[in-house]
């Protein structure tokens, strides 16, 4: 054992550090003595990745003293802890954020420069932490930094992917997916904890067992078991005023080498079982719009899971007798379903391990489970094959039996429910081969249920969960999503944040929605023109990437009409693209006219198994590659897709953007958050009645956003009346011409029918509207560039845009969340 001295540890500080001081001075002699000391160059010959390690690690040592202060007040204060259970944590670059929030930009920024570095240089050399696919990823790292900026006591729990989301290269116009490897320099974000570990089953059987003098009880024995193991990466909140943990599951085999093996000469069959273990945690599955149903799937879900809960059983027995007041102290809100399977794991710790009767254990669950759903689309929703989830969790596989049994009694005995009703709520999904439903797992196992916008939160109860929501109709609640003004204001424009600063003092830095107070601004016409200038300045920033990485050049006087995300087909850049093609045609037939030039920016993902995305994308590419070597259009349009778009490059795009494409087909979207980054940033939004744009709407007012097309009823109105696209196409002329286009093989000369497909779906099905919300779009576009020309009136709209976002921030869902459903942070009992 390791001896301490408690006197000197205690009493009188001598093994205390000394505190870390913030003045460029000290900032420079401690960077430089990372780099003599823990890295080993001496300054003359450290290479750039060299000062990115050692001003980590100098700006780690003052996170870490933030971070045992907040763990210290916690422990003397009390109170409730939240933790957020999500697959995904899509975080991007920590270090310009760790140091904005530390209020150390301009310090550290002066000390690298008496080393002749610059700070925004090496910035750029850290790799992005891409643990996750896209807007849900993405708003649990906003969430992260609001919980931690807001002041609740908040834990993420997640996977610690040795490869996270792929990366995106563009080969003759396609989609080539390339491994992505942000741990091979090592990650000095992170702590391993290695007392931190948990033992997690897999498979074997289930068998009851009755000691004398105690009830009966089932005991699981499993066939395999992996260990997980916590990496924690802190969390800094804005001016530091609390740190925060992400904890991290790495899975390992329990017995790295088999010894029995090793030594009896089977090296290779030692190492099989470790490496089956890692392959739990070695990759992101990368699909964002169906369910992956792989085996492997469902360990990870399973692994961090039950390895969070057991952890926070741990924590909470070290600080309290036993676990009936578990639900008073720890709220555990899992981020979609793929935390689900913990309802289950939750109930078995609590009967089988902890001795609890059914009862109590399910009021205890329920009271400290609640549910996030983030999307409606049929084909996302998961949904175990029964045999699957027997085989691989047993015990679990009985508790959601036992689980079903209880809601379909209690619906069938108190609210007189015939079998349809029953067969409408069971967790049993009996029509299509038996399967577990996970949302409806997670929707009875919490107190509360929510979704991410007004509009996506009453569509759950009209369709997903109507007949849930009848049998319990308290539980659904409204908590739309938000973004960090942090990162997504300060970090990614600074240039906006200074003039806002400057016009009205740094109060909105503490309290975005005091960013209200520059909407009178619009009228002025000085201001407005320092807000363009610096609208302009990013957008010159952003043409010099599309510059740099594709060789292409795009003139910043022009509209930079931009629709970054995930590639899908709800999400219609399908039906940007064939304005693009109808502008294209129009420009060449009408040379005369006035015509304002654009430029259409796409950039995101496909899932590498979805054909129909892949072919958008590699549209995109061709269409684009056509029209912009085509003299005739002259600079008045360009089509440019960038590669690989990540958190990194939506930082950099997000405050070039003046116009904003939210267009999905209504009822789609659950909320969208790209939405309101660009709008915070300045950015006119042309959108559908979707998501989060429907309150966008109500924020900025209808002058100030551009909003076409069917509306989410009008949209379940045709489909019920079976519409297609054909007799839309026939009489719409530039519809038809654009189509007729992409079929002749004019973008894709060399495989002429390469999109014929895309093409006919419209004719024969048009399933996302692409064919009924032509039209307006297309009107809506041109009254855009008539706008355009006037940018007096531009840019006023742009200033209530920014001025009117305040609401849209991550601050403001988690003080809901917190009020509402945790009953934690501050201003809670506690
Ligand atoms: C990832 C994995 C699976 Cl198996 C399914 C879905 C996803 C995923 O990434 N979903 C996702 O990003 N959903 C989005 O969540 C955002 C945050 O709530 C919403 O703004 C957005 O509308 C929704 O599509």
């Amino acid at each position: 054992p390791v001896q301490t001295n408690e006197a000197a540890l205690n009493g009188n500080g001598v093994q205390k550090p000394e505190p870390r001081l913030n003045d460029p001075d000290t900032l420079a002699r401690q960077i430089v003595e990372k780099l003599t000391y823990s890295i080993g160059k001496n300054p003359a010959s450290a290479r750039k990745y060299d000062w990115l390690r050692a001003t980590t690690l100098a700006v780690r040592d003052r996170i870490i003293d933030h971070w045992f202060e907040s763990a210290d007040r916690f422990a003397e204060e009390g109170g409730k802890r939240v933790c957020y259970l999500s697959m995904e944590f899509l975080i991007g670059r920590m270090l310009r954020d760790a140091i904005n929030n530390l209020g150390l930009t301009e310090p550290v920024r002066e000390a690298l420069a008496r080393y002749g570095v610059e700070l925004d240089m090496i910035e750029l050399l850290e790799p992005d932490a891409a643990l996750g696919n896209g807007g849900l990823g993405r708003l649990a790292a906003c969430f992260m930094e609001s919980m931690a900026s807001t002041g609740v006591p908040g834990y993420g729990y997640g996977i610690r992917y040795v490869h996270g989301f792929f990366r995106q290269e563009i080969a003759d116009g396609a989609q080539v997916e390339l491994p992505e490897n942000w741990l091979v320099h090592g990650n000095p974000w992170e702590f391993e904890r290695r007392n931190a570990s948990y033992e997690i089953g897999f498979g074997g059987k289930v068998s009851m067992i009755q000691e004398a003098g105690r009830p009966a009880r089932q005991v699981w024995r499993p066939a395999e078991r992996v260990l997980a193991v916590a990496y924690d990466t802190p969390m800094v909140g804005w001016r530091g005023r609390q740190v925060n943990t992400l904890r991290l599951w790495s899975a390992q085999a329990l017995d790295p080498i088999l010894l029995d093996a090793f030594n009896s000469g089977d090296h290779i069959g030692a190492l099989v079982e470790s490496n089956k273990a890692e392959a739990i945690t070695r990759v992101l599955y990368p699909a964002d719009s169906h369910q992956a149903g792989q085996e492997l799937r469902l360990r990870q879900e399973y692994f961090f899971s039950s390895a969070s809960l057991q952890d926070i059983i741990r924590r909470h027995l070290e600080e309290n007798d036993n676990l009936s007041n578990l639900a008073d102290k720890v709220a555990i809100q899992l981020n979609d379903t793929h935390p689900a399977v913990s309802v289950a794991e939750l109930m078995r710790l609590l009967v089988d391990v902890h001795g609890f009767g059914w009862d109590e254990a399910w009021t205890i669950t329920r009271a400290t489970f609640s549910y996030t759903n983030h999307t409606l689309l049929p084909e996302a929703l998961e949904h175990w094959p029964i045999h699957l989830f027997e085989r691989l969790l047993p015990r679990q596989m009985q508790i959601i039996y036992a689980i079903n049994a209880g809601i379909i009694r209690e619906a069938a005995q108190e609210h007189g429910y015939d079998d349809g009703q029953v067969a409408a709520i069971s967790l049993i999904d009996e029509g299509n081969g038996r399967r577990v439903r996970m949302g409806q797992l997670a929707f009875v196992g919490s107190h509360a249920v929510n979704g991410v916008s007004a509009l996506h939160t009453d569509l759950m109860k009209q369709t997903v969960f109507r007949d849930l929501h009848e049998l319990y109709p308290d539980r659904i609640q409204n908590k739309t999503n938000g973004v960090t003004p942090r990162r997504w204001l300060m970090e990614a424009n600074p240039g906006l944040t200074g003039l806002i600063t400057e016009a009205i003092g740094p109060g909105f830095l503490d309290d975005i929605e005091k960013i209200i107070e520059i909407d009178d601004l619009a009228d002025d016409a000085a201001f407005r023109e320092r807000f363009a200038a610096i609208k302009r300045q990013n957008k010159e920033r952003l043409a010099n990437v599309i510059g740099e990485r594709m060789a292409t050049s795009v003139d910043p006087s022009a509209i930079f009409d931009i629709q970054v995300k995930r590639i899908h087909e709800y999400k219609r850049q399908f039906l940007n693209i064939i304005e693009a093609i109808a502008l294209y045609d129009q420009i060449r037939s009408h040379p005369e006219r006035n015509w304002t030039p654009r430029v259409k920016i796409f950039a995101g993902k496909a899932a590498p198994s979805y054909v129909q995305a892949k072919e958008i994308i590699h549209l995109a590419n061709d269409v684009g590659r056509v029209i912009n070597a085509d003299p005739a259009v002259r600079d008045l349009l360009k089509v440019v897709f960038i590669p690989n778009y990540n958190v990194s490059l939506a930082e950099i795009i997000m405050p070039a953007a003046d116009l904003s494409e939210q267009i999905s087909t209504a009822g789609l979207e659950a909320s969208g958050t790209g939405n309101m980054k660009f709008a915070l940033n300045g950015a006119l939004t042309i959108g559908t009645l979707d998501g989060a744009n429907v309150e966008m709407l109500e924020h900025v007012g209808e002058d100030n956003i551009f909003i076409f097309g069917l509306t989410a009823s009008e949209v379940a109105q045709r489909r019920r009346e079976a519409h297609s696209g054909r007799s839309i196409i026939d009489n719409e002329p530039m519809l038809r011409e654009a189509l007729d286009a992409i079929s002749s093989g004019l973008f894709c000369p060399d495989s002429p029918s390469r999109f014929h497909s895309l093409v006919s779906n419209l004719y024969n099905n048009d399933w996302w509207m692409i064919c009924a919300d032509f039209k307006a779009y297309w009107d809506t576009q041109r009254t855009l560039d008539d706008l355009y020309t006037r940018q007096d009136e531009w840019q006023a709209k742009a200033v209530h845009n920014t001025a009117r976002m305040g609401w849209f921030s991550s601050d403001r869902s988690i003080r809901e969340y917190a009020r509402d459903i945790w009953k934690a942070g501050p201003g809670q009992a506690g």
